[in-house]
């Protein structure tokens, strides 16, 4: 303002401070307009993003189950895989990647390694600092998993519940592990109610030509480490179970020459001659169990092969992937 407005304004009994003042709150409210405008447009962005996540979610939950064929040897329904069906929508290639985009809780999401023809369903563990894809859980002995090839290269089970029983299947752990590297944390509870791991890094199972060998690097945790056999040399010659071949009831792929031990142990897994760990056993309630073999659901190294254990789950992640908590793998469920 020059210095002669306020003269002018002072002879027409115009004080210069009212104009001032006036001019203030002029600007003032037109800087609240701009910023009401901003806010508008946030706030449609924001909607916008919430509807788009919401069907997002919508895509990803839905689990689809169909009565057996009467050609299937087992009871429980089989899980059939929902087809795209010209699906645009992005899936991703595993829970971490889930985790990292969308914080999403624990439960049934579909995902679709960069290998994988189609998407799949798995359970999503986003707690145990978040993004693990689980590949097995036994909670509740519901689901018999003394099963055929088919069955473990397909998978099985029940995809519902976060308490059902299931093998994701040998082809989709395999394309699921082909992405990177990536962790194994195994999650046991006993009978008791006291809970312990295993942490496998570099863990690798080949594909079905193969019969999806498993490779596995160093081990951690408190479980101790069963999949390499034992301590001394004698254990690890017949029950290490790295570098072993899958074998089910009718494909003996193992190192026992007089017998199956698919059969004896009544589950599909990598066998040697034959196990120290063998969390697709038969299930038994109670814990300490008598058999002919000890075919229960056991991880040697921690209660022996004569305990049959209450609650196992099998779950990956890429090691790369930074842990949201920064605490590493713990004890976990
Ligand atoms: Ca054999």
């Amino acid at each position: 303002m020059s210095a002669l407005i306020p003269f002018l304004l002072m002879s027409f009994g115009i004080a210069s401070s009212d104009i001032s003042a006036e001019d203030e709150c002029r600007f003032e409210l037109s800087e609240l307009r701009a910023r009401i405008q901003k806010l508008d447009y946030k706030f449609i962005m924001g909607e916008w993003q919430m509807a788009h996540l919401r069907a997002h979610r919508r895509s990803t939950l839905v689990p689809k189950f169909e009565p057996p064929a009467s050609k299937n040897k087992t009871t429980e329904p089989v899980l059939t895989l929902p087809s795209t069906g010209g699906n645009l929508l992005v899936h991703d290639r595993d829970c971490s990647e889930l985790f990292d985009r969308l914080r999403a809780e624990s439960g049934f999401y579909r995902i679709k390694p960069k290998q994988a023809l189609e998407p799949f369903l798995v359970y999503c563990d986003m707690e145990d600092g978040g993004g693990w894809t689980v590949v097995q859980k036994r909670r509740n002995g519901k689901v018999d998993f003394h099963r055929d090839w088919e069955d473990y290269k397909n998978g099985f089970g029940h995809f519902k519940l976060s308490k059902d029983e299931f093998w994701l299947g040998n082809d989709h752990i395999h394309t699921l592990l082909s992405q990177g590297e990536n962790v194994m944390k195994i999650d046991l509870l006993d009978w008791n109610g006291e809970k312990s791991y295993a942490v496998y890094d570099k863990f690798r199972v080949a594909s079905e030509k193969d019969k999806y060998r498993l490779h596995f690097g160093m081990y951690s945790g408190r479980a101790g480490d069963a999949l390499s056999g034992g301590s001394s040399m004698v254990e690890q010659w017949s029950a290490s179970h790295s570098g072993m071949q899958f074998s089910t009831r009718d494909e003996d792929n193992d190192r026992y020459l007089q017998g199956s031990c698919a059969e004896e142990n009544k589950g599909g897994w990598w066998f040697n001659r034959c196990h120290a760990a063998n969390l697709n056993g038969r299930f038994y309630r109670g814990g300490n169990y008598t058999a002919r073999y000890d075919n229960g659901v056991v991880w040697g190294t921690w209660r022996g092969l004569w305990y049959s254990l209450r609650h196992t789950t099998m779950k990956v992640r890429p090691m790369t992937f930074m842990d949201s908590l920064g605490s590493g793998a713990g004890p976990g469920d």
